[in-house]
Order: C-alpha cells, then structure tokens, then sequence
C-alpha cells in the first residue's frame, strides 16, 4: 500500500536504534553489552509503562559515541522513512542523555548535523532537529544545556520536553521554554501520555508549546477538548507506543477515531519505532485495521501532519 506523503513529527531519533544497529556500533566502539546475544536482546522489547522503557532505551543510547554513530543512526532512519512516504521529518533527540554518558554536545551536533544536511539528496527526506529536554533532570541543567546549543550555533528549530511524565509537571520547565521563545525556537511538549490532562493545559498555558506530543489523555477533560479543538492545536498521536507502553489495552481500543471524530487536530507518528513494533507505515496500518478508519480519514491524518510541520 503506498501512503499519503507524511510528516514525522514525533520520533525520537535514539528511539529508531534497531537491535542490529546496536551490535554494529558496540562491536565498533570496542563496548561489551550487558546481553548473551542479539535474540536475548529482542526479547527484552516487552515494556509495562513509560518507565520500564525509558530504562532499556537509556542503557542502549551507550553505543552512541562517536558523530559518525549518530549520523549513521539517523540516515539509517531517515532511509527508512522515505520508505513510508515521510517526505519531513523533525528528529527529536536528548542531549541530556549523552552529555551524562560523557559525550560531548558537539559530537551530537555535528553528527546529527551532518545526517539532516545529507538527508534530502541521499534519502529525499527534508529532516530537522528539535532539542528535548528530560523532565526527569534539573530544570536548571536544561537551561545551561541550550544556552550553550544557542551559543555553538547548534541547527536546531526548536526544543522539547520529554522522559518520565507523572510528577514532572510542565511549569517547571518554564525558564527553558522562554529562552527558547526570545530565540525564536519553536517550542512542544510530551504531555497527557501517562501524565493527567491538566499537563496538557499547562504545556500550553505556561510553555507555550505549538503542539503537544501525545496529548491522548486530553479526553478526559472535556472542556480541554473543546478548546484543543477550537484551537486547532496539533496532537501527535503514537498508536504503537501507547499500546506498547500500555496507555491503551488493545489497539481496538485507541482513541483515535474517536479524537478524529471530535475534530481534533490528530497525526500519526512513530515515537520510538525500534522498541515499539514500526516507523510510521507500521503505525498507518495498525490503526486503519484495527478502528477501521477510511482512505478519507488517513487523508485527514496526513495532511494534518503536513500542516502541523514547522516549515
Ligand atoms: C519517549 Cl514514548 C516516550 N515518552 C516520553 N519520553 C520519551 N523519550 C523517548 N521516548
Ligand atoms: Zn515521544
């Protein structure tokens, strides 16, 4: 089947580290893994919540060493992606997680860098790069950490907010999403994944932000609803990760249809493809099959992406 062109607007570029990829750059960066094999390692892709996740995908990001590594992880997605018609794609990527392993933010930076300048002759995907910060890390610590992204001139659109959601309620992040504002990033959020509703109202209230990551949990509060909807506010819905990470029991049960229905501004995407099961033609199918959504809705679903692209 081939899809609509697409924007992938929610994928965490550590997120797309496939267990071979992980082998390759272990083997070529001299690093032991903690696992008896590639197939022991597989089956450690079962997660009971956000957190047991975040677990497995931090100890993984330790191949990440060198610029070519990161260059090489995310052409490697960006070529996967062109496969399932993505023709714009913003990287989300966690400094904070390499600048504790010891890896500089100018490895990251040209890395990355590089990938997104090659991306649109050697894969024909336009990539951009958004900063997100750990909500599970000092809020002074992200402040510092783009501050000095601003100083090296780093190419980055924007930044976001992401890692563990339940009692890291988004205003303590204000200092951070204001710097950004003064330097005209643009400015989004993870909230109402596992956190309540009311993150979502204060992602916006207080951050700013553009367009919420997740945003599901938005259903239950059905004044919120009503002005994402008034707003247009874009939502970036990940069918496999929230099934995965067990925010919704069984695909049949995704609320998406019914987020269509109510005329919020929905998109597919793939958040971590490599841990949850696909990249975005994955996703596509998986709730076109199981909610039953028309050629009309996956038309909606894309062309809201587009839309909510920041280009
Ligand atoms: C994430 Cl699924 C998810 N939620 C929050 N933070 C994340 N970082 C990478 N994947
Ligand atoms: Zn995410």
């Amino acid at each position: 089947m081939t899809l609509s062109p697409a924007a992938e607007l929610h994928v965490h570029i550590e997120g797309t580290l496939e267990p071979e990829l992980i082998y390759e750059l272990a083997e070529r960066n001299g690093i032991d893994l903690p696992y008896a094999d590639l197939d022991d390692l597989r089956a450690r892709y079962e997660f009971d919540d956000l957190q047991s996740f975040l677990d497995l995908y931090y100890a993984n990001m330790q191949v990440l060493v060198t610029a070519q590594d990161f260059t090489d992880l995310a052409l490697a997605y960006l070529h996967r992606a062109a496969q399932a018609n993505v023709v714009r794609a913003e990287l989300f990527f966690d400094p904070q997680a390499h600048l504790v392993r010891g890896v500089e933010l100018s490895t990251v930076m040209e890395g990355l860098g590089a990938a997104i300048k090659r991306s649109p002759s050697e894969t024909g995907v336009e990539a951009a790069l958004i900063a997100c910060f750990l909500r599970d890390r000092p809020p002074a610590e992200a402040v510092e950490v783009l501050s000095e992204l601003i100083a090296m001139g780093a190419p980055i659109i924007g930044i976001g907010l992401d890692s563990a959601e339940r009692d890291y309620p988004p205003r303590l992040f204000k200092e951070v999403f204001d710097l950004a504002a003064e330097h005209g990033l643009h400015r989004v959020a993870h909230a109402g994944e596992e956190g309540p509703a009311d993150y979502i109202r204060e992602a916006l209230d207080v951050l700013g932000v553009e367009r919420v990551d997740h945003g599901v949990r938005c259903l239950e509060d059905p004044d919120l609803v009503e002005r994402l909807v008034r707003d247009q506010v874009p939502l970036t819905v990940c069918p496999l990760s929230n099934v995965r990470l067990k925010g919704v029991a069984r695909m049949e049960e995704h609320p998406l249809k019914r987020m269509l229905e109510l005329g919020l501004n929905v998109s597919i995407h793939s958040d971590d493809p490599a841990y949850f099961g696909g990249y975005l033609d994955d996703n596509v199918t998986a709730v076109r099959d199981a909610l039953g959504l028309t050629p009309e809705d996956l038309e909606t679903l894309a062309a809201n992406s587009l839309a909510s692209a920041f280009r």
